[in-house]
């Protein structure tokens, strides 16, 4: 997928200045921006690449001049050995968490705010999430956990990270055809942000979603999956119940959500009780991909059904 950066970006992605970038653009025509309607100039992921493979050749000692003299595409295939793309996000995404870590003790909220909403804005939206926000807030708690934050800046962080899903969701045109998905936590779980990820996957990918987050009583659930007859039901369990209680619920699931081939589970819970969720056909999503998988299928059908 490829990306268009602003120049504010591109320096923060690089660590070069903004007048460098200029300058070497003029100087040795090795970026190629495009123009936008705004007149801003557009940076692609190769000038990205070509810049930051410029910058760790300059910080080892090498010379711009004799660097430039290599030309664009010589430089390109240069910086593709040296870091694949892959490598190259998974690094420019754990510094950003690092920056954003770093921000929270001391705590500076405009710098986290500003980093948080740079990080955001520089990848598709479903990189972000899955590269930045989510691993963000579990790295959040787990400082929480050692005592390095207070629960205040915990709980801050977790609003800031469900305020972008919640802005992503709402430039989503609503749905009127697609497939019908139920997504909701069962009842007492709080934990609703692994949830809202999986109704933004849906959503994004053309579903008709019905977003209910936390704790939802199992009757609740029954009565609306009765009325909008879902093509599927998703229930994220983040934690494990007792075997008690697992029981009771999958038995009551089971008997009040019909049809149970519409019913899926997904998350780490939902994993360690794999076996009570199988013993009643209710599938177990493993893992994100599986869900897309899923999706699309549905999606087939729904379209095919007309
Ligand atoms: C934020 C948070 C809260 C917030 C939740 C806010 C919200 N609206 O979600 C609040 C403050 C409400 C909260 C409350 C509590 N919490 Co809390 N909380 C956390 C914290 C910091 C982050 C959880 C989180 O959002 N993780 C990120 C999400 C994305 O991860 P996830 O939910 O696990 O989901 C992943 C997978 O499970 C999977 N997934 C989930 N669903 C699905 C579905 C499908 C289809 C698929 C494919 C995948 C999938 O995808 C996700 C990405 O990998 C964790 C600590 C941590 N480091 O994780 C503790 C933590 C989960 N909480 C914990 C506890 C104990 C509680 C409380 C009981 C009280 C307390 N002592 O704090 C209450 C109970 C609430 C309740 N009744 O449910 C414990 C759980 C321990 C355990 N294993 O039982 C944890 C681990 C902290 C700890 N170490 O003690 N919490």
């Amino acid at each position: 997928m490829m990306n268009n950066h602003r120049i504010h970006r591109v320096a923060k992605l690089t660590g070069l200045s903004k007048d460098v970038i200029r300058v070497w653009e003029r100087r040795f025509g090795i970026l190629k921006p495009t123009r936008g309607a705004n007149r801003y100039r557009n940076y692609s992921d190769e000038d990205v690449a070509l810049l930051r493979f410029l910058k760790e050749q300059l910080d080892a000692g090498g010379s711009i001049g004799e660097l430039a003299k290599l030309g664009r595409e010589e430089l390109l295939g240069r910086a593709r050995a040296s870091a694949p793309r892959a490598s190259f996000v998974d690094n420019t995404f754990s510094r950003l968490l690092r920056e954003l870590l770093s921000t929270l003790n001391p705590f500076d909220r405009v710098i986290f705010e500003k980093r948080l909403n740079g990080a955001v804005a520089v990848v598709p939206f479903e990189e972000a999430l899955h590269g930045i926000l989510l691993p963000l807030q579990e790295q959040v708690g787990q400082l929480w956990h050692e005592g390095h934050i207070d629960v205040a800046i915990e709980h801050y962080v977790t609003k800031q990270i469900q305020q972008k899903i919640f802005s992503a969701m709402n430039q989503l045109p609503v749905a009127e055809f697609g497939a019908k998905v139920i997504v909701a936590c069962p009842p007492g779980e709080e934990h609703d942000i692994a949830a809202l990820t999986v109704a933004y996957r849906c959503r994004v990918r053309g579903c008709r979603v019905y977003y209910l987050g936390a704790n939802v009583p199992v009757a609740s659930l029954a009565n609306l999956c009765g009325k909008v007859e879902p093509d599927l039901t998703i229930i994220s369990f983040p934690l494990a119940l007792s075997d008690d209680k697992v029981t009771e619920l999958v038995q009551a699931l089971a008997d009040e959500v019909s049809p149970v081939s519409n019913l899926a589970v997904g998350g780490h819970g939902a994993i360690a009780m794999r076996d009570f969720f199988l013993k009643y056909n209710i599938t177990v999503l493993e893992e994100f991909a599986e869900l897309d998988h899923r999706l699309d299928r549905l999606m087939r059908h729904t379209l095919s059904r007309g």
